[in-house]
């Protein structure tokens, strides 16, 4: 046991709080201490980070593989026999149907070193198409847009410290305030400094309430609010001419776009009033700087990808990107949801943010790997699209770091798809409600317990280490992708190409995306470790006898990373989400955070101090609404979509535009959110519509009203 502190990063957020561990005498727990030196959080927690540890005590997850029997039980089993049993079942349906049969399932919650394993594990070991990742309900749409627009796609292009510096943030669609309350105060710190903070969400959030100005939008309509205010800074003639000339092309089809969406026929369908359109507009064009972020509220929608196209072209407008202090960011999700994208575990992708359709980057990756481009497979389905093949096409699995019984997207049927699969193995530090559906469950080490890196929403690669021993009875993820190497690889088994040692991992990883838009090569653990992480692109210097590159904290400031340089306006119109309300389903859902509780729960529901402050679902609505129904403030109300029907208390609040209900995603049973969500796909990024689907509300007990909402209620809100 050693009794020294480790620096480190919170398990959870992309925002990877800097954090120190200290050991308890056992060697087993550690406790958390405030780490100042870190600059993203300087010492500050949220309550999830603060209470990370509990989920390291062995009472609470998994220290023994399981194995179901013959009965049809999960049982303890030894190692052996567990990667046995999954060499066995992956290998069989492989013989059987083809390598494509088998699915490979991540999560942008695994380490870098993770993601580019299994991305490899998939090509090579499997030979399979087909695996994708979490990422893709997250921020695809985001990378879809950020790409299209800058040739190059990176969460912030800037750091956070250079948020409180600017004149004006657009906050899209996001609620730090609950899902990143350290972050809270680079937008605080802007208002005090004299900038605007304009937030545009249907609800009243802890963060809209910071706000100098609340937009307050019907679900699904942001891409109508952007072109309206795109339309006013034309017609009020703030546009940057001069910008828009040397360092943009397509202006002239995106301005004819936005001409045709007038603020009326804007506030008509967005409910926002033509004079608060305005306003957005004086305040984001007043200052010299200015910057849009948006996060899941307006990236989650089947049109999710021009939505955020819209909001770039607000920047590009007025010249507010590729400058100082100025620009369009993404605020990324989950701890490695940067990371997580570039290495490849999505469908199309290989590592250092390479296309799998590119033939120079087949070429070099797969020089690498010792292997021969050609047995490289092409992109596979969406994550969505793979969950839904599952029992068909797709039969046998291995899922690593989600939980898409309560995650995904329609849920039931995803479950019923899972459940109907020939073989399923997960790996898991808890028995998570997918994991209970396991013919195999393997339990990994967590963040406390082994080192590896994590690209931050900055894009800035920081390192995590080892501050504990695991219980006896873990391994770790890449120990699992090395054993199944070896039981799989046959000939020449390819175990080697799958160490176990992080650092070696990162070490092949920097080769593997060196030259590409994601380069890594210049980082090194030894570098990660003395400074406050590292922003890529960091290439490898050209000379042995070079210095060391410093990294990138900012982009695009000489130019953008597009073939000529230019930024690209996305010429895009409004369109409706693909579910409106009607006589039958006549409110919007829409779906989120809250701030104790974290994605699909399978961690922070196993916290009792969390579980006391968001002890379980709830469906919040409007005054005006419940009345309707006559359901009471903890009533429980039912909602009813196409998908199915969820149960779970109200929460009365004006807080919320009276045309929509509002549930968190994070618990599973009867109040699962995604029992009711669309999976409608966005075309280009294939993101599902998380946040808007039509629902018809009922009061389940007691009944002192109607028992539905008779009527689209569609008020012009003016909450703020
Ligand atoms: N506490 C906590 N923190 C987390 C997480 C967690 O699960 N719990 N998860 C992490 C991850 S992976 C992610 S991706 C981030 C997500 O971080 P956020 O994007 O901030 O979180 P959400 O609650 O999903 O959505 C943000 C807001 O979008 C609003 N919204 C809903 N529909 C619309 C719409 O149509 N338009 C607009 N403009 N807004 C809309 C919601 O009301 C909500 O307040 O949080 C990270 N941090
Ligand atoms: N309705 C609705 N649904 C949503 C969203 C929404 O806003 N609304 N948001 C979507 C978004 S943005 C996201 S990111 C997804 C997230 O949803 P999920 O993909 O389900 O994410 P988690 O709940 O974090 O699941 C991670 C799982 O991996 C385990 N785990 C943690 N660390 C490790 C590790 O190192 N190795 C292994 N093998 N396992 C590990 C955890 O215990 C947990 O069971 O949900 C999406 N679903
Ligand atoms: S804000 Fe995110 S990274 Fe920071 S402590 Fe909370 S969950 Fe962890
Ligand atoms: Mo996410």
């Amino acid at each position: 046991m050693r009794e020294t502190v480790t620096p480190t990063h919170c398990p959870y957020c992309a925002l990877q709080c800097g954090m120190n561990l200290t050991p308890a005498p056992d060697g087993r727990a550690v406790e958390v201490s405030e780490r100042a030196d870190f600059p993203v959080n300087r010492g500050a927690l949220c309550g999830k980070g603060r209470t990370a540890p509990a989920v390291l005590s062995s009472s609470v997850r998994l220290t023994s593989p399981l194995v179901r029997s013959e009965g049809g039980a999960l049982a303890p089993a030894s190692w052996e026999e567990a990667l046995e049993r999954v060499a066995e079942g992956l290998g069989r349906t492989r013989a059987e149907h083809g390598a494509d049969a088998v699915g490979v399932f991540g999560g942008g919650g695994l380490t870098n070193e993770k993601a580019y394993s299994l991305g490899k594990f998939a090509r090579v070991v499997l030979g399979t198409s087909q695996i994708d990742y979490n990422g893709r309900f997250c921020m695809s749409s985001a990378a879809a847009a950020g790409g299209r627009a800058f040739g190059l796609d990176r969460g912030l292009p800037f750091p956070l410290e250079d948020i409180p510096r600017t004149g004006c943030v657009i906050l899209v669609g996001s609620n730090p305030a609950e899902t990143m309350p350290p972050s809270l105060r680079y937008f605080t710190e802007l208002r005090e400094n004299g900038g605007t903070l304009i937030v545009v969400d249907p609800r009243r959030t802890r963060t809209a309430e910071q706000a100098d100005l609340h937009l307050a939008p019907r679900p699904g309509t942001d891409l109508a609010l952007a072109l309206g205010l795109l339309h006013l800074i034309v017609a009020e003639g703030r546009t940057d001419e001069a910008y828009i000339r040397e360092r943009t092309s397509g202006w002239e089809e995106a301005r004819a776009a936005a001409m045709a969406h007038w603020p009326e026929y804007v506030e008509r369908i967005t409910g926002v009033p033509v004079p608060r359109l305005r306003e957005a507009v004086r305040l984001f064009c007043a200052p010299e700087a200015a910057m849009v972020l948006t996060a899941r509220g307006p990236e989650q929608q089947s049109k999710g990808t021009d939505t955020v196209g819209a909001w770039i072209n607000l920047c590009l407008a007025t010249g507010r990107a590729g400058r100082p202090l100025s620009g369009y960011g993404c605020l990324t999700g989950q701890g490695n949801g940067q990371g997580g994208r570039e290495h490849g575990q999505k469908a199309d992708q290989l590592p250092g943010y390479r296309k799998l359709t590119d033939p120079a980057a087949r070429a070099h990756v797969a020089g690498v790997w010792g292997v021969d481009p050609d047995a490289l497979p092409g992109p596979g389905r969406s994550a969505y699209e793979l969950l839904d093949a599952l029992g068909t096409d797709i039969r046998a699995l291995l899922l690593m770091g989600s939980n898409p019984v309560v995650s995904a997207p329609r849920a039931a049927h995803v479950e019923e798809r899972i459940r109907s699969l020939d073989f399923l193995a997960v790996c898991d530090v808890v028995l998570s409600e997918t994991a209970a559906l396991a013919d195999v469950v393997l339990p990994v080490t967590q963040w406390a317990e082994e080192t590896g890196t994590t690209t931050n929403l900055e894009g800035r690669v920081l390192l995590r280490r080892r501050a504990i021993t695991p219980p006896r009875g873990v391994r770790s993820d890449l120990e699992v992708m090395h054993e199944l190497a070896a039981r799989l690889g046959g000939e020449g088994s390819p175990e080697k190409g799958f160490p176990t040692d992080p650092e070696e991992v990162f070490e092949e990883l920097r080769r593997a995306s060196a030259g590409g838009p994601a380069d890594y090569s210049g980082i090194t653990y030894r570098r990660l470790a003395e400074e406050s992480g590292v922003f890529w692109p960091c290439p490898a210097p050209g000379d042995p006898t070079g210095g060391v590159h410093p990294g990138t904290p900012r982009l695009f400031l000489d130019r953008f990373a597009t073939e000529d340089g230019r930024a690209r306006f996305a010429p895009v119109s409004h369109r409706a989400a693909a579910e409106e309300p009607d006589a039958e389903y006549p409110v919007l859902l829409t779906t989120g955070r809250v701030v104790a509780q974290y994605q699909s729960g399978a961690q922070t529901r196993r916290v009792d101090e969390l579980n006391a402050a968001a002890p379980g679902p709830f469906v919040e609505l409007h005054p005006r609404l419940a009345e309707r129904l006559g359901a009471a403030e903890g009533d429980p109300v039912a909602v009813v979509s196409r998908r199915g029907r969820a149960v779970a208390p109200a929460r009365i609040t004006a807080a919320i535009r009276p045309d929509t209900v509002f549930m968190p995603f994070h618990w599973a049973g009867e109040g699962r959110a995604n029992t009711l969500t669309n999976p409608a796909l966005d075309p280009t990024s294939r993101m599902p519509e998380f946040k808007v689907c039509a629902v018809r509300v009922e009061a389940v007990r007691p009944v002192r009203a109607a028992r539905s909402v008779p009527a689209v209620v569609r008020p012009a809100v003016s909450p703020a």
